[in-house]
């Protein structure tokens, strides 16, 4: 083919209707009301309801708006993984409001960082973090937990459900914003839109054959920490547009979460290659019965071959595949058809076909030629899930997504000839050179 060909892959799942004119929370919960008594969250010995949940948030969503939290703001949610997590998230969309999450366990000078970056306007924690807060003038700050730690933060009071003001709230008003340092060393606010999230999960959620098929008895597995996007999309937002239980895990222990996952029959499971390590090679392992798990997705960091064989014989009715993402693609570029209603067959160390409804091409990081299937290059991404930009700033983001609307994800893969990406490890881990830092995805043109 000449050089000027542009190759582009597709989902082998045909395009469908986005429904991304909904607000997420609204999309969220749109299987409501037929599944309002199913369960929705379970965390220790507190369960709610999809029905509850709702209500909740929405009652979370007066209780901010009493404390002036209006379309627009900004709030910080500074949480384990908890009910609280997913009723101020939603209640926060409910408002017209943008959630930036932060690990609680950042120390003080981090979290006054995103603080600061994000204008946050109110806080929600728990007490024992409350320390860790520079309460500059009109930051609110908020415990979930009883009793708020000192004078200058107060015990949530939600509102009642009735006080919840209609907000006009377009599709590309941002609901969401997560810190990444994406390719360029510092973090920063990316800009996640009400459209950008209701696309990404509707490419794996919707159409007569979804690409992750997912189901009301299902209980999915939330372990990975929610506000990190991988969980907060792939597991809070999707498992709650399927209907399906999420099973919320505070902290991780290999035993306790073993017994969690026992007790409460765990089908489907969101991970990360360290934890199948240690789904793979604790011994614990042996000692519990995890034959309810039916589907584990691995993602956001390579998975070896052996380990994935090794996870393989511990769960022989499991369909083990991988899904790629990237906090500013929306966050996901491809995902295993393995998990699909009706599967395809797939290889060992693929991270998945594109997502439906989006373009995926490879360049060569010098040419910027796309290149035909099997050629190593830059992964790059087009579609209406990817982020909006960086938060005020207008050259990472130029940097990042180019005039013609392709996400240029700083990862190298090739896209071999059945549709399937493979990642080659570690391209975009920094290295030095010559003082400066210079992404090893250069070098390996280079050398
Ligand atoms: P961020 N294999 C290898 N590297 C990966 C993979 C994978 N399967 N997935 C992500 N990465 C790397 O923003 C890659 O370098 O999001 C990518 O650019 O913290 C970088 O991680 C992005 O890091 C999912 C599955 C979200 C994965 C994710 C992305 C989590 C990481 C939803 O369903």
């Amino acid at each position: 083919s000449s050089p000027q060909t542009t190759h582009i892959f597709k989902s082998k799942l045909p395009d469908i209707p986005l429904p991304n004119n909904l607000p997420l929370h609204k999309y969220c919960f749109l299987k409501l009301p037929e599944i309002a008594d199913r369960p929705c969250l379970i965390a220790g010995s507190r369960k709610y309801t999809y029905g509850e949940t709702h209500v909740t948030s929405r009652r979370v969503a007066a209780g901010m708006s009493k404390l002036g939290i209006q379309k627009g703001d900004v709030i910080m949610i500074l949480l384990p993984n908890s009910p609280e997590f997913v009723f101020f998230f939603m209640a926060s969309s409910m408002l017209g409001a943008v959630a930036t999450t932060a690990n609680p366990f950042y120390t003080a000078a981090e979290i006054t960082k995103q603080l600061a970056a994000s204008k946050a306007k109110l806080v929600v924690t728990l007490s024992a973090h409350v320390h860790k807060l520079d309460q500059q003038q009109g930051l609110k700050v908020v415990t979930v937990d009883e009793p708020a730690a000192d004078e200058n933060c107060m015990s949530f009071r939600e509102g009642e459900e009735s006080e919840v003001a209609e907000v006009e709230i377009s599709a590309e008003d941002a609901v969401a914003l997560p810190f990444s340092s994406g390719t360029t060393g510092l973090a920063k606010g990316v800009v996640l839109t009400h459209k950008s999230l209701v696309t990404g999960v509707a490419q794996n959620m919707e159409g007569e054959n979804p690409n992750v098929y997912l189901k009301e008895e299902d209980v999915v597995l939330c372990v990975l920490p929610l506000f990190h996007i991988f969980s907060m999309h792939s597991v809070m937002m999707c498992a709650l547009r399927a209907g399906s239980a999420i099973l919320l895990i505070e902290k991780f222990e290999i035993r306790a979460l073993l017994e969690e996952i026992e007790r409460h029959r765990v089908t489907v499971a969101m991970v990360v290659p360290p934890l199948v390590v240690a789904l793979a090679k604790n011994p614990a392992v042996e000692e519990y019965d995890l034959s309810s798990i039916r589907l584990v997705m691995s993602g956001a960091a390579p998975l070896g071959h052996q380990l994935e064989e090794v996870l393989r014989n511990r769960l022989p009715n499991a369909i083990l595949g991988q899904g790629y993402g990237m906090t500013e693609a929306g966050p996901v570029l491809a995902m295993c058809l393995g998990f699909a209603k009706y599967p395809f067959p797939t290889k060992t160390g693929s991270c998945g076909t594109v997502v439906r409804n989006a373009e995926l091409k490879v360049i060569h990081p010098l040419t910027a030629l796309s290149l035909p299937p099997n050629h190593p290059g830059e992964i790059c991404i087009r579609g209406q899930q990817i982020m909006k930009g960086y938060l005020n700033d207008e050259k990472a983001t130029a940097a990042t997504i180019d005039v013609d609307g392709w996400l240029h994800t700083g990862d190298i893969g090739y896209v071999d000839d059945d549709d399937e990406i493979f990642l080659i490890d570690r391209a975009k881990e920094l290295i030095k050179f010559k003082g400066f830092q210079v992404y090893s995805l250069i070098c390996v043109f280079l050398i």
